[in-house]
């Protein structure tokens, strides 16, 4: 087994896991907040321990949450491994939200656990893997790797991951999700979002950005979208944690997932929380944000 097989696969026990904890209604606040600011609910650091117990123990060089100030590295010399092996373990990194979304918790809605899997640097270029799990009335994982997006039902009679489709978005879709506070969006944006309504897009958009994505990927196509906004120039989402194993999974899918102008997998990354705008959708779509945006001053 390769070693990102191996990761995915340990992961999957964790989901599981995850899947089971979310059945009681955990909804208490730790007293802390994550290095985004975010309220962390005593699930949310549940959710980080398994994962990470996990992820620390299979030899890789090191992971990221969304729920930690700091990477955790255990080796840091790319030099000590064979490198005549393929990919080795010991040169992956995982970067991961736990479970985003969580505030959606309370009112029982859709959420997920999201990991990228990235070879030695945590980079958008060096993204090898993306994986989410989505805690719905199923228990499912998309997987994105040499180029496919393949999407599985966990069958919890026979603890297997079964094969449901590869993901292929046609050219347009129907849907369109907004993220944002309405308020602070710029005019430009909203023009552009309000054009998307009036060709007859239907809104869809639960506040958890694994459902929300999910949903565009299962029905074909469409728009998501988290802009910069007047509050928050460079958006909300982590490029780490969420952005970039969503882009791949996107790309892979046969749509396209920029920040406005620029293919995500390509923005530099210099700090692990660090956010950006970010659209994902079908190709039609993403050309209406390419070409509205370059009418936009920000
Ligand atoms: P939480 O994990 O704090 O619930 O945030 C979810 C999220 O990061 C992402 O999943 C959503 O798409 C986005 O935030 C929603 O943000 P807005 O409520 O500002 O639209």
């Amino acid at each position: 087994m390769d070693a990102i097989n191996k990761i995915i696969q340990e992961l999957q026990k964790a989901a599981v896991q995850v899947a089971n904890l979310l059945q009681k209604r955990e909804v208490e606040y730790t007293h802390g907040s994550n290095s985004s600011g975010d309220n962390q609910l005593k699930v949310d650091i549940l959710a980080d321990k398994l994962f990470g117990n996990i992820l620390s123990e299979i030899g890789i060089k090191g992971f990221a949450s969304e729920e930690r100030e700091s990477a955790v590295i255990f080796y840091d010399n790319d030099n000590m491994y064979d490198t005549n092996q393929e990919i080795p373990m010991q040169s992956l990194l995982v970067g991961f939200d736990p479970l985003d979304g969580s505030s959606l918790i309370d009112s029982n809605l859709t959420i997920g656990s999201i990991f990228g899997i990235y070879h030695s640097e945590f980079i958008g270029n060096k993204l090898l893997c993306g994986i989410y799990f989505l805690y719905g009335p199923r228990l499912e994982m998309v997987v994105a790797r040499d180029k496919k997006s393949l999407h599985y039902l966990y069958n919890y009679a026979t603890h297997t991951w079964d094969f449901i489709q590869e993901f292929a978005l046609q050219e347009k879709g129907k849907i369109n999700a907004p993220g944002g506070t309405q308020k602070e969006w710029f005019n430009g944006h909203k023009k552009i979002i309000e054009g998307f309504f009036q060709e007859g897009y239907r809104l869809r958009y639960s506040g958890g950005m694994v459902a929300d994505l999910h949903q565009i990927l299962c029905k074909g196509g469409g728009i998501f979208s988290y802009p910069a906004t007047k509050d928050s120039r460079k958006g909300k989402l982590r490029k780490l944690f969420e952005v970039f194993p969503f882009a791949l999974i996107f790309e892979n899918a046969g749509g396209e997932a920029i920040d406005g102008q620029n293919r995500l997998l390509l923005l530099d990354t210099k700090s692990i929380h660090e956010t950006t705008p970010c659209f994902f959708g079908s190709k039609r779509e993403i050309n209406k944000i390419i070409e509205g945006y370059k009418k936009i001053s920000l």
